[in-house]
């Protein structure tokens, strides 16, 4: 492995000479920041540097290093790591394109440059990220933590991190009111609402010994009910069709003696309002029913954002999060949870029924959360 070591400045100009000089391939290895004294013997006229040690490594490098650490590696688990840090050094460039208040930040708590890449790496965006530092360094400074400790840094990032998220065993109940709990999923097309529904109506039916009802008002999918009746009908449970509001609440009559009954509802796209308003039209009966927010944590973050919005319109219990399997940057999740404000219900992380349904608490989604970037724990 070729590796050189980069002084500057600041770390921006030390990382722009990294990639002009080894191409974006190029690794960091460390950093580490020079005070103006260990300059040498000029130390009145040095300034305080900083000094990156990076690295573009062989492939050969990488293998050996896994075969010696007792890993057999494959092309793919290979391909993976090496774009793992490719993603590593696009997050330390971004770090460097922070307007000035973060370069500043990044400058006065140079130790926090690693936590901070660790956060953009699992996913939460620039601005979360950022935020959760500095709130993370304030609340270090109110408890007049000293000096640039980088474990108490830590812990403090973890701390504003569980600040931000909650969850809620919301279908944990029992049925002492006598009447079934009704639970109506919406959320995108295609999120998997449905799959959701029947992996939750395993768990409750199986494990918690419940009476589960279910009911499908979409009719606007072609197969969508014989979806959900397939599930029903190995699980031998209860499931109907209902067209409309009077079907519904027809439905929700047969059902009474069940301790909760879920709803699958159609998929639409959040821009669809006309669509989304015929659904809250179809789910208005006489009887209570919580709604649950399914997104997939594999859609753009942009994209979560302008569904919720959307499907707010529900106004929402929970929120339920997929498809945490098919990605790296499960911190989506965090930037969504601290804009809605909703505990999170479920986590679905793969396409077995029933077994790839998570309940989080707080602790299993904050591990969730930072997925790559656990190395933020101390
Ligand atoms: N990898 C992965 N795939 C999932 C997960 N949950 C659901 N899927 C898949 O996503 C696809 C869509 O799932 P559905 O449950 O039909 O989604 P839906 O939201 O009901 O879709 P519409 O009713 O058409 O809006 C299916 O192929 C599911 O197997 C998950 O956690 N991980
Ligand atoms: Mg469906």
């Amino acid at each position: 492995m070729n590796k050189r070591i980069y002084r500057a400045e600041n770390i921006q100009l030390a990382i722009a000479n990294i990639k002009q000089e080894l191409g974006s391939d190029a690794m960091i290895l460390s950093t580490r920041k020079i005070a103006p004294k260990s300059i040498g013997s000029y130390s009145k006229r040095a300034r305080t540097m900083f000094e990156v040690e990076a690295s573009v490594p062989e492939y050969s490098d990488v293998k050996t290093e896994y075969n010696k650490a007792g890993l057999g590696i494959n092309q793919k688990e290979l391909t993976d790591s090496i774009k793992d840090d490719i993603a590593d050094i696009k997050d330390m460039i971004s770090i460097a394109s922070f307007g000035n208040g973060m370069k500043n930040m990044v400058c006065n708590h140079f130790e926090s440059v690693g936590i901070l890449a660790s956060l953009l790496r699992a996913g939460i965006s620039e601005a979360g990220s950022s935020s959760i530092i500095k709130k993370a360094s304030l609340s270090m400074d109110k408890n007049s933590v000293k000096g640039s400790n980088i474990k108490s840094l830590k812990k403090y990032v973890m701390q504003q991190c569980l600040n931000q998220i909650s969850t809620k065993d919301f279908f944990n109940r029992d049925n002492s009111s006598g009447v079934p709990h009704v639970a109506a999923f919406v959320g995108p097309t295609g999120v998997g609402k449905t799959t959701t529904i029947a992996k939750l109506a395993a768990l409750l039916t199986f494990e918690r010994k419940m009476k589960i009802g279910l009911i499908s008002i979409d009719n606007y999918r072609v197969g969508a009910f014989e979806q959900l009746k397939a599930y029903a009908s190995i699980m031998g449970l209860l499931c109907v069709p209902a067209f409309s509001s009077q079907d519904l609440t027809c439905a929700l009559d047969r059902m009474k003696s069940m301790d909760m009954v879920l709803i699958d509802t159609a998929g639409h796209s959040h821009f669809d309002k006309v669509k989304i308003d015929e659904i809250l039209k179809l789910i208005h009966t006489d009887f209570a029913i919580s709604t649950h927010l399914v997104l997939s944590v594999t859609s753009e973050s942009t994209i979560m954002k302008d569904a919720a919005a959307a499907f707010c319109a529900f106004n929402p219990d929970t929120l339920v999060f997929t498809k945490i399997d098919e990605t790296k940057r499960c911190g989506k999740i965090l930037d969504q949870v601290s804009d809605i404000k909703l505990p999170v219900s479920l986590i679905t992380n793969g396409q077995r029924v029933p077994e790839d349904l998570i309940v989080p608490d707080r602790g299993k989604l904050l591990k969730i959360i930072l997925g790559n970037g656990q190395q933020v724990v101390a």
